[in-house]
């Protein structure tokens, strides 16, 4: 276990891995050490498209290309280095769009299934959401009732998805000067199916061969994740569940309890999720749990699923991405309910050493070795209750290899781009103002997303020095998925970091409002709310008239998944100068990379940056800011200064 510290550096994370190797059971981070990244394949350089390959082309180790080289260098088709990393970064995005979307789409479902009353312990709870869809999309409300509403809503969401003409509805939300440069460029989406078959299609073996063609297709199937499937999830969810308002919660391993049945539901799509956090409730099953010899059921949550039920009912998170199999290793989990995405498939090998049951929920998500409860969101209560008695049915099987880490940590999420409004303006006057007059007046120097996932190829959690830094510059830090929890993790995320952690500028308007100097927004489709919360400052006034004027910058320090890169995309063609850790996908190709790094900016105003040292990447992003900052004319900081007499006689003297 030489160098174990270098693996993480949360502690009780660091007990768990210690733990599986006494317990002789292989995690992520084992496999990581022992199987090292093709470096081929990381450049984006072999592609594999077709079976005249697969053709690998690497670019020379330790020297430049010579011209020749470069002329060489060519798959059988005669692919150029560009074309292939230029497509499969394509693949990328739209692979990380289908999985926001798919979600989405279910969710819309689901949706439309609750306005016709199909999905009884479904509702509709936010009307004031419901109300501005409604207008978002032309629906009638007059004296309907919501149901009638509702299933409009419904109906035209499902139409967004395999639309063929047009544009998404959403655009709209976004400023004008956006609005009018993707259209210029030809990359506003028209249904988001179609954006990610094209993209498909174009990246098949002979189509498109230019890279930067390639690109336009990349960011208009992005686009449709960010401003379309993310975003839909997200609004109809809000309708469905609540928006989030800031709630009170606990995080890390220590949440788990030794006399409960632990419960751990783990992926990202809430539908399953939000009926366990009721059904657990339900005198009923806290009864069975007695029978079991139980003092009660305890619901925690994994990456984003974790998320969406901690913003909406406070249930505590066990952990992030790479806190899944530790959670196993505790000995003390009785059933890891999983629905889709970021589910390991190793938790079912970890699970065989304990008495942890794999439960998988979905038909579009299943494991060899997991047992399968098939989730019905018409039958909701009753799923959720088969999946919680089978839970508490493992408890008896709990051995004495328990282990359960001490650490957990307070935080405060709920952070909506609604909640933040109401925050900084109050009820009456919901507004961006505050935020954008503290801007201006230097207090905030500028705002930063730092989300995404975790990466065994680096220090698990790392990324909270980047945020750290962030705050410590005054600039304000939004979170949402893994990133998120890191941060709670280490304390970040409640109002009295702000006094230990932020400068003092960014600390004096925290504590006037009351709010963490990081702020959890949720999930990762939930990057929609970031892009809604830069589209009102930009809205509020005073900040130039596009995303691209404002002195932001998005991070992703220990990404992992296709979704990132898609995520990534998006920003950077909403106008947000966008950086990435661990590993950049398409570094065998100089063209590409530049074009990527540095042409992108004069055609969104935002582009993409490489720094895997979370310290420097935080300074590139302040760096950033601080451009931005002075292109407005803000970047000397411009207090209100009331004179006394004393003060006008000296001025007058001089
Ligand atoms: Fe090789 Fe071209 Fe086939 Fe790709 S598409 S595997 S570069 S021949
Ligand atoms: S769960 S996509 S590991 S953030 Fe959204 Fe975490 Fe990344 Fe999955």
């Amino acid at each position: 276990m030489a160098g174990v510290e270098k693996k993480s550096i949360d502690p009780a994370s660091l007990k768990m891995i210690e733990k599986a190797a006494s317990d002789e059971v292989s995690l992520a981070f084992d496999r990581a050490a022992a199987l090292k990244p093709c470096p081929i394949g990381a450049e984006g350089s072999c592609c594999s498209n077709c079976s005249m390959g697969p053709c690998r082309i690497p670019l020379p180790r330790g020297r430049e290309e010579t011209p020749e080289e470069k002329r060489r260098r060519r798959g059988v088709c005669g692919a150029t280095a560009e074309t292939i990393a230029a497509r499969n970064f394509v693949r990328m995005i739209a692979a990380g769009t289908a999985a926001h979307s798919d979600h989405g789409r279910k969710v819309t479902e689901v949706f439309l299934a609750t306005a016709r009353g199909k999905t009884p312990g479904y509702e509709i709870k936010d009307e004031q959401k419901l109300l501005q869809l409604a207008m978002d999309f032309g629906v009638e409300i007059g004296d309907r009732s919501n149901e009638a509403i509702a299933t409009d809503i419904g109906q035209i969401a499902l139409n967004e998805f395999g639309k063929q003409e047009g544009e998404l509805l959403f655009l709209r939300r976004a400023p004008l000067k956006r609005q009018e440069l993707w259209r210029r460029l030809g990359v506003a989406p028209r249904g988001i199916d179609r954006e990610v078959v094209e993209a498909m299609h174009r990246t098949h073996m002979g189509v498109d061969q230019d890279y930067q063609n390639l690109l336009l297709q990349g960011t208009r199937t992005a686009l449709a994740d960010g401003w379309g499937g993310s975003m839909m999830a997200t609004e109809l969810q809000d309708v469905m569940f609540g928006t989030p308002a800031p709630v009170f919660s606990q995080i890390n391993l220590g949440v788990l309890k030794e006399d409960e049945v632990n419960i751990i539901i783990h992926g990202h799509e809430p539908q399953l999720a939000e009926m366990m956090a009721v059904v657990a409730q339900d005198p009923e099953m806290a009864q069975y749990a007695k029978s079991k010899g139980a003092e009660g059921i305890n619901l925690a949550g994994m990456c984003c699923t974790a998320n969406e039920i901690l913003m909406r009912h406070g249930v505590p998170i066990a952990g992030n991405f790479l806190q899944q199999e530790l959670a196993i290793v505790t000995g003390a989990v009785e059933a890891m309910v999983v629905d889709v995405q970021c589910i390991m498939q190793g938790l079912a090998d970890v699970a065989q050493c304990y008495h942890t049951k794999i439960m998988t929920t979905d038909p579009r998500a299943k494991i060899q070795g997991a047992s399968h409860i098939e989730f019905d969101e018409h039958n909701a209560v009753e799923s959720a209750k088969a999946i919680i008695k089978a839970a508490i049915d493992n408890f008896p099987n709990r051995g004495k290899n328990v282990q359960i880490p001490k650490e957990k940590s307070d935080l405060i999420a709920g952070f909506s781009h609604e909640t933040i409004n109401y925050l900084l303006g109050g009820i009456f006057r919901a507004s961006y103002r505050p935020l954008n007059d503290n801007i201006i007046n230097g207090r905030i120097r500028g705002v930063a997303g730092v989300v995404g996932c975790n990466n065994p190829r680096v220090t698990h959690d790392m990324q909270l020095e980047m945020v750290k830094e962030l705050i410590k510059n005054d600039v304000l830090v939004l979170q949402t998925g893994c990133a998120a929890m890191a941060s709670a993790k280490a304390g970040l995320m409640v109002p009295e970091a702000a006094t230990e952690y932020a400068g003092h500028g960014l600390a004096s308007v925290c504590e006037a409002v009351g709010i963490p100097p990081v702020l959890h927004m949720g999930a990762c489709i939930d990057n929609s709310r970031i892009l809604m919360a830069a589209t009102a400052m930009v809205k509020d006034g005073g900040l130039g008239d596009d995303i691209s004027d404002l002195p932001v910058a998005g991070a992703a320090p220990e990404w992992m998944s296709e979704k990132a890169i898609a995520i990534g995309q998006y920003f950077v063609a909403s106008g947000v100068f966008t950086v990435f850790g661990v590993t950049w996908p398409t570094t065998g190709s100089k063209e590409l990379t530049d074009f990527l790094f540095k042409d992108l900016e004069k055609l969104y105003g935002g582009m993409w940056a490489f720094e895997p040292d979370p310290i420097k990447a935080a300074q590139l992003m302040i760096s950033h800011i601080d451009k931005k900052r002075k292109a407005l004319g803000i970047d000397k900081a411009r207090e209100r200064v009331l004179y006394d007499m004393a003060m006008r006689r000296e001025l007058e003297a001089v």
